[in-house]
């Protein structure tokens, strides 16, 4: 393995790097100071949703321990912090009211992270919905994007002073298809037709929401943040690599196409047009031009054609890859090359603005032994990332940044607080942070990459 410094210095100086964390996952006191229920609060309460009923209710109480969180990251080294704002706190309804309080936290928040010479990445949403715009059909209904849009605006009148750069939306593909498609995640739907509307009014919203957001402030570098597919045909038959390319358009093209190029890609509007409500502009409004974008990348997504599956389930079936991968302890395979291979096949894809690695890292559960927590694989992992990301700037990839998912371990959606991505380990009975080894390994790599 290549020593921190190796690896540090096929990284500019001006090179980013920074970890990440969302508002659900860390924060807890989910009725405090007038915040009203999430779609997650809900889901997280039904039976069978969550593992064991977990929710975030608690977190890592980071609404409390913000100032001695904003500590510790500083004592790591980063030069940013991605953190999410919370709809619920802000407008408590998702429209209407706003919740002064609400915009109070972040206010403070923000203010520690300038104190602290912190670079300020927010996402203004990371999954939370209120529950109120839930009942009004949620991401299936048009108005949830003027919604949105609305939420933009308040947000940035009162925080884009203080912003480096702003996110609209978290990982669509997540709120698309795991929410709307295959049911996992809140509100836990599983039909077409909802899939296929979520997909516009999530699309339409980032486009409202970044015209929102430059009316306020014209100058605040915009982006979005997606979890784009690496995808590989599950072998060289010619039907596995067209169901390769139909995954890639699926899952990437559905995003992608409409807000770097104004237009669906042609096989999405076959299958799903008729449930999009694709109005005169929407695709002018969607297509904005963005200052930067992010990319979430832990895996890698292996396709053969399905015979079972006819043009209206146009998913792919996904297989394992042979020989048995790596594999981490929530069953993601390690493939750095899927990280490389994407970056540029997006790039001569589409034209996209600057990029940022918005999220990586990897799910390891070691706990601590004598007040150390031992996650070399977490380590191996993260050089191996770090050295695609090198590969792929090295191929002329504007790559400009990276944030490490996650800061702590925290409420992990349907895996509840099983599954642990910090690289530093929370106990949650006691609330106390322990750095892991993975965070003094980066701390060194930060301190090897400032030192040139
Ligand atoms: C992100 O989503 C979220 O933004 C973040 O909140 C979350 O905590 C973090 O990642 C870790 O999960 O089963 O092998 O087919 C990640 C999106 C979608 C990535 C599903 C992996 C399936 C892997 N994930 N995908 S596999």
């Amino acid at each position: 393995m290549a020593l921190p410094k190796d690896l540090a210095l096929r990284f500019p100086g001006d090179f980013l790097f920074g970890v990440a964390t969302a508002a659900y996952q860390i924060e807890g006191a989910t009725s405090e100071d007038g915040r009203k229920p999430s779609i997650w609060d809900a889901f997280s309460k039904m039976p069978g949703r969550v593992y064991q009923r977990h929710s975030g209710d608690m977190a890592c109480d980071h609404y409390h321990l913000w100032e001695s969180d904003l500590d510790l990251i500083k004592s790591l080294g980063v030069d940013a912090y991605r953190f999410s704002i919370a709809w619920p706190r802000i407008l408590p309804d998702g429209r209407g009211p706003v919740n002064e309080k609400g915009l109070d936290f972040y206010d403070r928040l923000i203010d520690g992270m300038v104190a602290r010479g912190l670079k300020v990445y927010p996402t203004l949403y990371h999954w939370d919905l209120p529950l109120t715009l839930a009942g009004d059909g949620g991401w299936t209904a048009r108005s949830t994007a003027e919604a949105f849009a609305d939420y933009t605006e308040i947000v940035v009148k009162r925080l884009g002073d203080r912003m480096d750069a702003l996110a609209t939306i978290n990982e669509p593909w997540c709120i698309c298809h795991l929410s709307h498609l295959y049911g996992i995640h809140a509100p836990g739907e599983k039909s077409i037709v909802a899939f296929a509307a979520s997909v516009h009014t999530l699309n339409l919203a980032h486009g409202l929401g970044v015209q929102a957001a430059r009316a306020v402030k014209p100058n605040l570098p915009m982006g979005i943040v997606i979890n784009a597919h690496s995808v590989y045909p599950a072998s060289d038959a010619p039907q596995d690599r067209q169901a390769a390319e139909r995954a890639f358009q699926f899952n990437n093209g559905i995003f992608f196409e409409p807000m770097f190029e104004g237009s669906y890609p042609a096989d999405v509007l076959s299958a799903f047009g008729d449930h999009m409500d694709i109005r005169d502009g929407d695709l002018e409004t969607i297509h904005q031009p963005l200052d930067w974008w992010g990319l979430n990348y832990y895996t890698p997504l292996r396709v053969k054609a399905d015979t079972n599956v006819g043009a209206a389930y146009p998913m792919a079936e996904t297989v394992p890859p042979t020989p048995g991968p790596e594999l981490t302890d929530i069953g993601w395979e390690v493939y750095e090359k899927g990280l490389s291979d994407l970056l540029k096949d997006l790039d001569t894809r589409y034209p996209l603005p600057d990029c940022y690695i918005t999220e990586n890292g990897a799910c390891y559960n070691d706990e601590p032994q004598d007040g150390v927590v031992n996650d070399q694989r977490r380590i191996d992992y993260l050089e191996k990332h770090f050295g695609a990301i090198a590969d792929a700037r090295e191929a002329g990839v504007p790559v400009k940044g990276y944030f490490l998912w996650s800061l702590m371990d925290n409420f992990e959606w349907a895996e509840g607080y099983k599954m642990r991505f910090g690289i530093v380990h929370v106990d949650y009975g006691t609330q106390v942070r322990t750095l892991k080894n993975s965070a003094l390994w980066y701390r060194d790599f930060l301190e090897a990459h400032r030192q040139g």
